[in-house]
């Protein structure tokens, strides 16, 4: 609601940015920075918190509005800051202040919702956190920033906001009939099941790997997970924007796709081929270094749009086109004549695929990783959506332990001890949602391979710790 007012008020401005990136069809020229600030403890807006974005170029510029009465502070910054990392600040009296680096986007348009904790000593207002007891050290000291206490959002909001591919078959894709369905989908589905008791409540977005979108879409709080075919590597997970990385739902591997009609079954026959792959991505920085070394000489047709990439590639302006298997599975489904294209049987590099979040956020951590986790634990188990009712009764202290008739693990997760019956009865264990998603049944169609649970003895590499 407050983000309609929101926008009523700041509609002229909105208008006239959409009007003028529209006429001279270029990005609009200014980055929108929109925070909404409120109490942690109660959710209630915070009215005149100082909301400063402070940008350097070659000095310090910076740009500071206070909150209205919606708690809401809405930061116009010059494009030409595009590129850069700036330190956004929120104080407001009786609360902790909260710093952390933002990415500007060219042309973006960011809602941020910024919780503060209470200062310590609440009874006196006075900005900033209480200074250390030097008779007490504590060390290091939390950086708010640190502490954004994501699950805690999502339970205040009711929903939760999942990043997706969002057109991928198989993996997220809206339907006609405005449903979401997909693996990735399914797993957004699990987190909200675990977390709200409703596999429904969840807001999904699509977002892309331009730009690193998807990344500064969970650095900035847009979204509290990020289920993208996204690949978890130790770059990714120790650079400067703050994310990490829990189960891995998909493991994956580089593959190529290529024209039936060049009679190629082996990728090392692709000497001198043309290859479409997608800039920023993983396939990208692997292409190169696989053929490398395999001494074949190919020429790579790098895209920004990967819509582009799919139409160059159908009507043969490349030979062959890398990414995931899994994607060049679902993409195949979508060509015009899927059975005119070979998915060679090659795995040219590692691609563990899972959920990605903000970094340090220990509580939220916890909950995404068990949420998926017992969807693993349910089928190397054999808890399913159809027996669960049944083996709440179970005798097995592994199925009574994650069903929750005993032990207290939800409730130590900040859950309801139940969390993971809701998951299974609502959206099925790994197996229910692969089969449902990618198996046999639908046309995606791809082999579990190692994505088999553990003690099913087919080398299947799924396992989660017990509960
Ligand atoms: N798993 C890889 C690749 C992920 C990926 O999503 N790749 C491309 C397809 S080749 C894509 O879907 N791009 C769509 C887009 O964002 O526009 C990664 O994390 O970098």
């Amino acid at each position: 609601m407050e983000w309609i007012q929101q926008y009523a008020k700041y509609g002229w401005f909105i208008a006239v940015w959409l009007v003028l990136s529209a006429c001279n069809g270029t990005t609009p020229e200014t980055i929108l920075y929109q925070v909404q600030v409120q109490s942690q403890d109660s959710a209630e807006n915070i009215e005149n918190a100082q909301v400063t974005i402070e940008v350097n170029a070659g000095g310090t510029i910076n740009y500071s509005e206070s909150t209205d009465s919606n708690g809401v502070a809405v930061i116009a910054i010059d494009n030409r800051h595009a590129g850069q990392q700036a330190r956004l600040e929120v104080s407001a009296n009786g609360y902790q202040a909260h710093t952390q680096m933002i990415s500007l986007i060219e042309g973006d348009s960011v809602q941020q919702l910024l919780q503060l904790e209470p200062a310590a000593n609440s009874g006196t207002p006075g900005p900033g956190p209480t200074p250390p007891d030097p008779a007490n050290p504590v060390s290091p000291t939390p950086d708010p920033a640190n502490n954004a206490g994501i699950l805690q959002q999502v339970q205040t909001r009711g929903s939760l906001r999942c990043g997706v591919e969002g057109s991928l078959p198989g993996f997220s894709l809206l339907q006609d009939d405005g449903t979401w369905v997909g693996f990735d989908v399914d797993f957004c589905r699990v987190i909200a099941a675990a977390v709200l008791g409703d596999a429904q409540a969840v807001e999904f977005i699509p977002l892309s790997t331009a730009d690193d979108e998807r990344f500064h879409a969970v650095q900035d709080g847009r979204v509290d997970v990020l289920l993208r075919n996204t690949t978890w590597t130790a770059e990714r997970d120790t650079n400067a924007f703050e994310l990490d990385f829990g189960p891995t739902t998909f493991h994956d591997g580089q593959g190529l796709l290529v024209h039936r009609n060049l009679n190629i079954t082996l990728a090392e026959e692709l000497q001198g081929k043309r290859i479409c792959v997608r800039r920023g991505t993983t396939t990208e920085a692997n292409l190169q270094r696989w053929f490398d070394q395999v001494g074949v000489d190919v020429t790579a047709l790098p895209y920004d749009d990967t819509d582009q990439m799919y139409t160059d590639y159908e009507a043969q302006l490349c030979d062959a086109v890398t990414s995931d298997r899994s994607q060049l599975a679902a993409q195949q489904t979508t060509m015009a004549q899927p059975q005119d294209h070979f998915l060679l049987d090659v795995v040219m590099s590692r691609e563990p695929l899972g959920p990605v979040f903000r970094e340090n956020d220990n509580d939220w951590r916890d909950v995404v990783s068990w949420a998926i986790f017992a969807t693993m634990y349910a089928e190397e188990t054999h808890v399913s959506s159809t027996n669960v009712e049944r083996l709440l009764t179970s005798s097995d202290t592994r199925i009574k332990r994650l069903l929750g008739v005993e032990g207290n693990i939800g409730a130590n997760l900040g859950l309801d001890n139940n969390f993971a019956f809701e998951i299974i009865r609502q959206v099925g264990n790994y197996e229910e949602i692969y089969n449902r998603n990618l198996g046999s049944d639908t046309p995606i169609n791809l082999p579990r391979g190692p994505n088999r649970a553990w003690n099913t003895g087919q080398g299947g590499v799924l396992s989660s710790p017990p509960f």
